[in-house]
């Protein structure tokens, strides 16, 4: 007997500065509805999915900074979704700023269908820089606004399935897919706030869809994992977004995509015993995989035996 677990991905358009939490918080709502009438079990929003992305703006006051993040979760904006959730008997995936015990983090929780919060990921991987660049477009002040996360990458048994969170930046690192992927993950989701352009790297202006697809299928495939990946698009305060949220199988292939640039749900039945075709072959880890032989450099404590020869001879 497969299981199947129905996943909606939903894409956000653009949140304007100015929109209240309630604002958005009511488009998720009617996305979450929407879900649920197609079947859905789960629903996945982007990262920071309940305010405009702020890391894109010179923020020098700390009280507007902190404005942007949720001080607890839920909290009374957000209730009406995790009350839908109960109501509908759907979980999902939401990604947003959190500010708890004074500390700063780009976060994301998974809660399952009774409303409870399963599990919480802390994003690691900060792109961008801690100061602000005037001669930028936009800023990316990631490194700035947040501290790196603290919850490692932690896979929760959850809906039938074992699932794991990313975030953004984490899915252009295969430590945050290889972590997951030894604790058995079937299923990733995902949210991202990705420019369509990196003024840092004029070379890759139009290889952003590119590079985004490239990383997460890869992470899909080598992992035996689905993947649930959603966008925060279009031209959000000036500036401009990718969409392509998508829905991968663990074959690598891409089972639903948005195709538009604003709010986009896409459903997609997942079978999570597909993963077990790819875990159990190709990539049965234990059979194949040669960690001793990799000459890992052991980071914590030093540099491990040279790379490529066993025990660094
Ligand atoms: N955003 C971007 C991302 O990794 C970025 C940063 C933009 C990297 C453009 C490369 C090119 O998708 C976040 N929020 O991590």
């Amino acid at each position: 007997m497969s299981r199947i677990l129905t996943v909606g991905v939903a894409q956000l358009g653009p949140i304007a500065r100015a929109e209240s939490r309630r604002q958005v918080v009511s488009r998720l709502v009617g996305m979450m509805e929407e879900a649920a009438r197609m079947g859905a079990d789960l629903i996945v929003y982007p990262e920071a999915a309940l305010t405009a992305f702020f890391p894109h703006w010179a923020i020098e006051d700390a009280a507007e900074l902190d404005s942007w993040f949720e001080t607890a979760m839920p909290n009374p904006e957000v209730a009406p979704l995790f009350d839908a959730a109960r109501r509908l008997r759907i979980g999902f995936h939401l990604g947003y700023a959190e500010l708890s015990e004074g500390h700063h983090f780009n976060t994301a929780i998974l809660v399952d269908k009774s409303g409870a919060i399963v599990g919480k990921y802390r994003k690691i991987h900060l792109p961008g820089y801690d100061a602000v660049r005037p001669e930028r477009p936009f800023q990316n002040l990631e490194k700035k606004y947040f501290e790196v996360g603290d919850l490692g990458w932690p896979v929760w048994e959850c809906l039938g399935g074992k699932l794991g969170m990313m975030i953004c930046n984490d899915r252009r690192w295969p430590e945050s897919w290889r972590v997951m992927g030894l604790q058995g993950v079937e299923l990733v989701m995902l949210g991202y706030n990705t420019p369509t352009v990196d003024p840092a790297m004029p070379q890759t202006d139009d290889l952003g869809n590119f590079h985004n697809a490239l990383v997460m299928q890869a992470g899909a495939y080598q992992n035996g994992t689905w993947v649930v990946a959603a966008a925060k698009a279009g031209v959000e305060e000036g500036v401009d977004q990718i969409g392509q949220s998508c829905i991968i199988a663990p074959s690598g292939e891409v089972a639903a995509m948005c195709t538009t640039l604003g709010d986009e749900l896409q459903v997609a039945r997942c079978d999570l015993d597909l993963c077990n075709s790819y875990k159990e072959s190709i990539f049965n880890f234990a059979k194949h995989r040669r960690p001793e032989h990799y000459g890992l450099i052991v980071e914590r404590t030093g540099v491990g035996p040279v790379l490529g020869r066993p025990g660094g001879k």
